[in-house]
């Protein structure tokens, strides 16, 4: 179509100035027919997709979000495309809903073959997907009716599938869930029941009770329910959860509703759509729908109550969001005048802010050793660029950060602002300000509080000794910026330590090496070069990549020229061992030392430097009288000794008891070290 979609919320200046949540949920593209399900600690809702600007169900793809919290959703992107059913017409991915079994993933879809519609079964190891087809062929139909899967496994382990429209069929699926047990079968539900039945069934159980919650009454829909003893019926109607049509003043309600309802920590959710954004040209309708949710309770009886569409939705957050780990910038409560990147698969970004655009987080926790410094992710165009805000409470709220966004390149960047110790509760608005459009891409963020702005100190207690081997995963204590700087905040190798460097197991046994390292990041080293002079530089390393390379800084002066492997035939695992020297004369004493990238993809096991005067890689020197602490070379504090200018240090090492090793030695007050090696 080539038309921006820029959405805006009709609701949009009392949602913003709430302290609670917003309906609708989702606000960057029209979406439609929630289906949430709970895996584990995560609800995570499928929804169609409505195209912007049509006048029919116009859908191309699934969406699917997830959530820990039930207030900010973040944005897992599309689960499969229309596409991925070879035997699907095109424009006709509708209502949806998954459930997952033995480990694996179940999306049940509705689509159209040849005409008339049908449903359809993909499958995933993750419940976010990516989804293919699992059967290549529908698992139902085709058939004019059969539209709105939903599914369901009894405690007995049956599962079942529900559908249809203006029927409400049904079947046993077998156990691989990618089959029909038996026939398909008519229910006692229909139109002109007593039920009023029409489309959208939602199956659930819940103290023994089945239940089947719809859309019913024709268009304009509600949506009713009814109960039974047994997931085959038949049905009894209950009643009306929620009244739908254009009369209702509290919601812009689109003539579908299609619900879903989940029980999530406690506490039971229903989710259906309405009408209530606008495309940027003003307009709405009932093909252009967006995902609700409201908190509800049950009766005592089991009963389902009326349900009164909100723009506040869910009023408290299931727990408070922790802004001190990585926060997807796609993770919000709402938003205005955003879209998404949903390119790589892996990694959904924000895209397309333009000046007076925000994001809204809720329930953000500063706890009460207070943020000091804002982190976020970016990416500029050459001529792009522009402002991050964060403000407290409200988009005009307390500014407690601001970061000027400059023309990165082609790469991501972490930009970083001080900030003055926020401590408490908020909801936060990243408010964005510039003069162009599209300014700036924002991937994550996160904060650093003040147990991160712990001083840098070695990783040992003592600074590592120059001449002699600094394993690259012993970089300094005291977090990121001070010890580290790496682009993303996990670990990716999940080995050693957990502060967001990537360690991994390297070839050697209890090896680690610091991998997964791109341009740019770093790590730090506090070192004691013992004696003023150019060293040896021995490095190993091992790349796919063969314009990887680090380059070594002390106190941030160069001191090597780019030091890479050979080229190794990228092979991860095979490590080799470069050696240099430094291109000057290291002075004598206490530096930082950092090992920097300056090529992607480069695995780094230890940097050693070498006395070329001697061969020696660890040496003893002359030495001033007084008292000194002996570490180990793992840092750890062995005893205190007095020496003397004459004294034989390895023999009187030796009579403290320790074995054959290096050790190092520090004066107690602070003037000097050395390394010495009992053999
Ligand atoms: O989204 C297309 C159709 O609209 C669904 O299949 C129905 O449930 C109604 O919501």
């Amino acid at each position: 179509m080539g038309k921006l979609l820029r959405l805006s919320a009709s609701l949009l200046l009392a949602s913003s100035m709430s302290s609670y949540a917003d309906n609708p949920i989702f606000q960057t593209d029209f979406t439609a027919d929630p289906a949430p399900v709970v895996v584990g600690d995560t609800v995570f809702v499928f929804t169609s997709h409505d195209e912007d600007g049509v006048d029919y169900f116009t859908m191309n793809q699934w969406r699917v979000f997830s959530s820990t919290d039930m207030v900010n959703w973040t944005d897992r992107g599309v689960p499969i495309h229309n596409t991925g059913f070879a035997w699907a017409d095109k424009d006709a991915a509708w209502a949806s809903q998954m459930i997952e079994r033995d480990g694996k993933y179940y999306f049940y879809v509705t689509s159209t073959n040849k005409g008339p519609r049908a449903i359809g079964v993909a499958v995933s190891d993750n419940p976010a997907g990516p989804y293919r087809d699992a059967i290549g062929k529908p698992l139902a139909g085709p058939h004019w009716n059969y539209i709105d899967p939903t599914v369901f496994i009894d405690d007995n382990g049956q599962a079942y599938a529900y559908w249809g429209n203006p029927t409400l069929y049904w079947c046993k699926l077998n156990r691989d869930m990618v089959t029909i047990d038996g026939k398909i079968n008519e229910s006692n539900m229909k139109e002109k029941s007593g039920h009023n039945y029409t489309e959208g069934p939602w199956i659930s159980k819940r103290n023994g009770v089945y239940y089947m919650i719809y859309a019913s009454h024709g268009v304009p829909e509600k949506i009713s329910y009814a109960t039974s003893n047994s997931p085959e019926g038949p049905w009894t109607y209950k009643g009306i959860i929620m009244e739908g049509g254009r009369d209702n003043e509290v919601n812009n309600f689109a003539f579908t509703i299609h619900s879903g309802v989940i029980d999530f920590k406690g506490h039971s959710y229903f989710f259906y759509h309405n009408q209530n954004l606008k495309n940027e040209e003003g307009y709405t309708g009932g093909f252009t729908r967006s995902c609700c949710v409201e908190e509800f309770s049950y009766g005592a009886d089991g009963s389902i109550p009326r349900i009164t569409a909100t723009d506040l939705g869910v009023k408290n957050a299931v727990h408070n969001l922790n802004p001190y780990e990585r926060v997807e910038a796609e993770t919000k409560a709402f938003s205005h005048g955003l879209r998404m990147d949903y390119s790589d698969r892996n990694n959904v970004y924000v895209k397309g802010i333009d000046n007076g655009d925000y994001i809204k987080v809720r329930s953000v926790d500063f706890g009460t050793d207070g943020a000091f410094k804002f982190v976020a992710s970016v990416r500029a165009a050459s001529g792009k660029g522009g402002i991050i805000e964060v403000h407290l409470d409200k988009k005009d709220g307390t500014k407690v950060a601001s970061i000027g966004v400059e023309p990165t390149g082609n790469s991501w960047r972490e930009l970083e602002a001080d900030m003055e110790g926020v401590t408490g509760v908020y909801d936060i608005y990243f408010t964005f300000y510039g003069q162009n459009s599209d300014m700036f891409e924002f991937d994550y963020w996160y904060f650093i509080d003040s147990a991160h702005s712990t001083p840098q100190t070695p990783y040992n207690s003592v600074p590592a000794a120059i001449p002699g081997k600094i394993q690259a995963e012993e970089y300094d204590l005291g977090g990121p910026r001070k010890g580290f700087y790496d682009m993303d905040v996990q670990n990716r190798g999940e080995a050693f330590r957990n502060d967001g460097v990537d360690i991994y197991e390297s070839d050697e046994p209890n090896g680690f090496a610091v991998g997964y390292a791109q341009k740019d990041e770093w790590t730090a080293y506090t070192v004691n070069v013992e004696e003023s002079k150019v060293y040896g530089i021995k490095a190993r390393l091992s790349t796919g990549n063969p314009r990887s390379g680090i380059m070594l800084y002390l106190d941030d002066e160069l001191i090597s020229d780019t030091i890479r492997t050979a080229d190794n035939n990228a092979d991860w695992s095979a490590y080799e061992i470069a050696e240099t020297e430094t291109t000057k004369t290291l002075a004598e004493g206490e530096h930082i030392l950092k090992i920097k990238i300056v090529g992607d993809w480069i695995n780094i096991d230890w940097v050693e430097f070498v006395d070329k005067s001697t061969g020696l890689e660890t040496v003893a020197k002359t030495v001033q009288s007084g008292i000194y602490t002996v570490y180990g070379i793992n840092g750890k504090t062995l005893c205190r000794l007095r020496i003397d200018s004459d004294s034989h240090i390895p023999s009187l090492l030796r009579t403290k008891g320790l074995p054959n090793g290096i050790y190092l030695l520090k004066s107690a007050d602070n003037s000097g070290s050395m390394t010495v090696i009992v053999e």
